[in-house]
């Protein structure tokens, strides 16, 4: 990949430039991928024959979770594994935790591979990118990425750092993602056409979205000028450690992490999805208000609040429920609308005026951003400071 492909001015919006665009053969990514056959909806007479031939052609599609090793990414592979026809890479900082998760829910050994991922490293980031392509088969057939790991630190009054010296909170869960989805989006765009479109999402939350009751709730997300983040995020308590070069707040830097997780898709819906093809999401999963992302919290919320979430929010969603949704956004025709923003009803996770509406949880929408959060020049800008923040410029 050129530099040329990040060179984009926040102010003048050219056309993207064609830098997917050339395969070997010169034929455009698009196209390429338009053309490639499509194996797995051969129509065969006999239905012998065509199970046979079906079993024959039929290949695994790839999806590589982040974050696999707890939560929401491990029962997204969960889901995933059951549909049948996924291949799940769990990209993990610990491969040994990720494996007895694995082996704990009893995961068909066939469809699945721990590869190491740590976020914190962009080193770390790149060797990760670099064994995936080593493996010629799974990465042929990389159908989706799924960006899903994050780190909280509630009560924090210190930021910590990341190897490369980020604030870890966005560290890990935006700029370690950023760099990843940026890498392999080259991988997305030359992969075989699995009778399936290519996808890429961030998890996003209703927390980084103000018009929200729960994204009302102080701290709230603001990202500001973005200063901080333009200078690399290496401040101290007092200045320079947060994205809008303010003081650290432990809360606020998750939830602006999450803001930027949203504006890197809605940016990289802006860019790329004409050109490629990809499908380019995020969505809230719903309050999963158990699992180990609050481990960080204090004894006396971890016990109230999944309580709260389920008898009075009805927000809560389990942790397989929501696994299913992440899953389904991947994979699922219904969600092939590129730079959505997906969110489910009932639940009191939406606008204001559906808050209390549990009538109907399973449909999704794609819910309206906050002001900041749909905010386009917003979205370039911190898609270009990223860019130079990862060392990809
Ligand atoms: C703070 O801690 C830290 O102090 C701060 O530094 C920062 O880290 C922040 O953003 C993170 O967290 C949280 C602290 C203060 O809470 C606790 O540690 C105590 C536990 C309180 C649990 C609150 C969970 C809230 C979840 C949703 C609430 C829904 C509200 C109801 C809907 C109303 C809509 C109009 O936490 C606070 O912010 C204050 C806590 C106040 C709690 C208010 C809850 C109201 C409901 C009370 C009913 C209780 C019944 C229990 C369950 C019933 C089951 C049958
Ligand atoms: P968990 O803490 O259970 O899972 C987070 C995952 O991220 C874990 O696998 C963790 O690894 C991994 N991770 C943390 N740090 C790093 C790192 N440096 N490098 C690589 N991986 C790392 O949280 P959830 O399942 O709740 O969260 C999943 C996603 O859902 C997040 O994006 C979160 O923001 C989002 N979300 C969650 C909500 C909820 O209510 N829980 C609500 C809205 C959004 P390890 O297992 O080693 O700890
Ligand atoms: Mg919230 C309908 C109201 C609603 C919903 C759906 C959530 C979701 N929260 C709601 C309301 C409130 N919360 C209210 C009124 C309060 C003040 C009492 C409140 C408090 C609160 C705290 C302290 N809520 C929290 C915290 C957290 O530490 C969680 C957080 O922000 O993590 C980043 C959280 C959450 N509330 C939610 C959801 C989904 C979270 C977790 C968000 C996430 O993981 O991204």
């Amino acid at each position: 990949m050129s530099a040329q492909m990040f060179a984009s001015s926040t102010v003048a919006r050219a056309a993207p430039v064609s830098k997917f665009g050339k395969k070997a053969d010169g034929v455009s990514a698009r196209k390429a991928i338009a053309r490639a056959p499509m194996t797995n909806r051969r129509v065969q007479t006999s239905p012998k024959a065509a199970f046979t031939v079906y079993a024959a052609v039929t290949k695994l599609k790839t999806a590589i979770v982040t974050g696999a090793s707890s939560g929401l990414g491990l029962y997204t592979t969960k889901s995933l594994i059951e549909k049948g026809d996924y291949h799940v890479v769990m990209a993990c900082r610990s491969v040994e935790k990720a494996e007895r998760e694995a082996k704990r829910l009893g995961f068909d050994k066939s469809k699945y591979t721990v590869m190491e991922l740590e976020l914190g490293s962009l080193e770390n980031v790149r060797s990760f990118v670099k064994k995936f392509r080593g493996n010629g088969k799974l990465c042929k057939n990389l159908q989706t990425l799924i960006c899903n790991a994050a780190i909280y630190y509630p009560n924090a009054v210190e930021p910590t750092f990341t190897q490369d010296g980020f604030e870890e909170t966005v560290g890990v869960t935006h700029l370690g993602h950023f760099l990843l989805s940026n890498l392999l989006l080259r991988d997305l765009v030359a992969a075989d056409d699995l009778g399936i479109d290519k996808r890429l999402c961030i998890v996003g939350s209703v927390t980084a979205n103000t018009n929200t009751l729960a994204g009302q709730v102080p701290p709230r997300a603001a990202i500001g000028d973005m200063s901080g983040l333009a200078n690399g995020l290496n401040g101290d308590r007092n200045k320079g450690a947060m994205i809008d070069g303010d003081r650290f707040i432990g809360p606020k830097a998750y939830k602006d992490a999450k803001l930027c997780n949203i504006l890197t898709i809605k940016e990289m819906n802006r860019r790329w999805h004409e050109e490629t093809g990809i499908t380019f999401s995020t969505m809230y999963p719903g309050c999963i208000a158990d699992t180990p992302l609050f481990r960080n919290h204090t004894p006396i919320f971890r016990f109230l609040f999944p309580l709260i979430q389920k008898y009075i929010t009805k927000g809560y969603v389990t942790m397989e429920e929501a696994g299913n949704r992440l899953a389904s956004v991947n994979s699922e025709p219904q969600y092939t609308k590129s730079g959505a923003y997906w969110a489910w009803k009932g639940g009191g996770d939406q606008l204001m005026d559906n808050y209390w509406d549990n009538s109907n949880r399973t449909e999704a929408f794609d819910n309206t951003p906050s002001k900041e959060a749909g905010d386009m020049q917003k979205a370039a800008k911190c898609f270009d400071l990223s860019v130079e923040v990862v060392g990809l410029k």
